[in-house]
């Protein structure tokens, strides 16, 4: 892993809009489902996943959903069960109450918050799919009270077999029993315009491949969708009090996921700098995922040695990391200075795979600096607001002169009438003036 000084430095960003070629497929293929629902489904599933299905074999069924337990551990299940009691108290903390505000003159305003009636939670095959973040994108939904949650994942997850007993268990769990066996852009796009066998739904998340993401964008508007994730990062800031194992670890906890995945130490100390080098290179050799791991610290990892803490906090603030591990004497003194940061893990024993699988915070964290204007997966992802407007004739008589000065300034007569004909046929004497 390579040290620099902060002055060597480039941020270097990227985001992933697709070829040219992938973007037309994905336009494809969404038409396609949009005018020949199940039947495009079907197709599309046998054409990438080689799985040839009947339209009543793309709903899991209760059987096979139970059946899943039996090929997972008992330990397994626990752990999930554990974990989806932490992350539901959290989230259970973020839930809002609709509000009314009644003025002495009577007047009333306030928000109404519903929960969006059917989300759709993709979840990708492959290297990315994760039990975890089933629960990350369900639980939020469910406590915001969304009714109907659905979920997509490709046929084959667990092989042969069909469907990773894992994904569905942690499904299980969450309280999802609507699953359907799609996945890729066909999959998002059942979702947004609904088939013969799939309602459509109000949101899409859940992360995927590029074909995924691209979907999302192109469904964007008929339905809502999450942020689309790019590959984790995890940037330490330490002092020369931190244990340089236990930063090398962290940081390949992340290097793993991805080789774009992004793993950075800033530090004032030269020593804990090379320490954590020697040490990255050491556990690395023993890593089962070494290959993407090395790929992911030599390309998009480095280690910046600043002048000060100071320097570190205002690099930190630039890089507005997904995972900021905060690993000095007093991170608490320090933790007000950070602007910028997805989820901030304080001291030496909040590792980032604590919150990653466990402590109840969501890990579905804003990448690519995008932390800078967006939040975390919470409860807010998954209601919708109404704003609510009573005024009596009283406070309309009072505020009716003012509404019309705005809307003949804005060349509205209509508007401005709207309000006078209520003035004039109400107000004092008769013309309301
Ligand atoms: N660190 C990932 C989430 C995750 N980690 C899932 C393990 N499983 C988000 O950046
Ligand atoms: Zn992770």
């Amino acid at each position: 892993m390579k040290v620099v000084s902060s002055k060597d430095f480039k941020l270097e960003r990227e985001v992933e809009y697709g070829t040219p070629e992938q973007n037309q497929a994905v336009k494809e293929i969404v038409a396609a489902i949009k005018k020949e629902g199940d039947t495009a489904l079907l197709r599309y599933t046998e054409q990438f996943d080689r799985v040839a299905l009947t339209p009543n074999q793309l709903r899991v069924t209760p059987e096979e959903l139970q059946a899943a337990y039996g090929r997972v551990e008992q330990s397994f299940v626990s752990a999930i069960q554990a974990a989806a009691a932490n992350i539901r108290a959290f989230h259970a903390r973020q839930k809002r109450n609709s509000w009314m505000d009644l003025q002495p003159d009577g007047t009333i305003l306030g928000q109404i918050i519903r929960p969006l009636k059917r989300v759709g939670v993709y979840v990708p095959g492959g290297k990315a799919a994760y039990p975890s973040s089933v629960l990350m994108n369900v639980i939020p939904a469910q406590i915001a009270g969304v009714p109907e949650i659905v979920m997509v994942t490709p046929p084959s997850t667990g092989g042969k077999e069909g469907i990773d007993p894992y994904i569905l268990v942690a499904a299980a769990e969450a309280g999802v029993n609507e699953i359907y066996r799609v996945g890729g852009a066909q999959a998002v796009a059942a979702l947004a315009f609904g088939t013969e066998s799939i309602a459509p739904v109000d949101k899409i998340c859940g992360p995927g491949n590029i074909y995924v993401a691209l979907a999302k964008r192109e469904v964007y508007g008929a339905v809502d969708i999450d942020s689309i994730a790019g590959p984790s990062e995890i940037v330490v800031l330490a002092d020369e009090t931190a244990e340089p194992a236990y930063v090398a670890a962290d940081l390949l906890s992340q290097a793993e996921h991805d080789e774009m995945a992004s793993a950075i130490l800033v530090t004032p100390s030269q020593s804990l700098a090379d320490n954590v080098a020697a040490e990255v290179e050491r556990q690395l050799q023993e890593l089962p995922r070494q290959a993407i791991a090395r790929s992911s610290v030599e390309n998009y990892g480095a280690i910046i040695v600043v002048e000060s803490m100071e320097e570190g906090i205002s690099v930190v603030n630039r890089l507005a990391p997904e995972h900021l591990e905060i690993v000095v004497e007093d991170p608490m003194g320090l933790v007000g200075s950070i602007e910028n940061a997805g989820a901030i893990f304080l001291g030496a024993y909040s590792s980032e795979p604590v919150g990653d699988y466990f402590a109840g915070p969501n890990h579905i964290i804003p990448t690519n600096g995008t932390a800078r204007f967006s939040s975390p997966v919470d409860v807010d992802d998954f209601i919708k607001k109404s704003s609510l407007i009573y005024y009596s004739k009283e406070a309309l008589l009072r505020d009716g002169k003012t509404i019309i000065e705005l809307a003949r300034r804005e060349g509205l007569e209509g508007h401005a009438r709207a309000i006078e004909i209520r003035i004039k046929n109400e107000g004092k004497g008769g013309d309301g003036y």
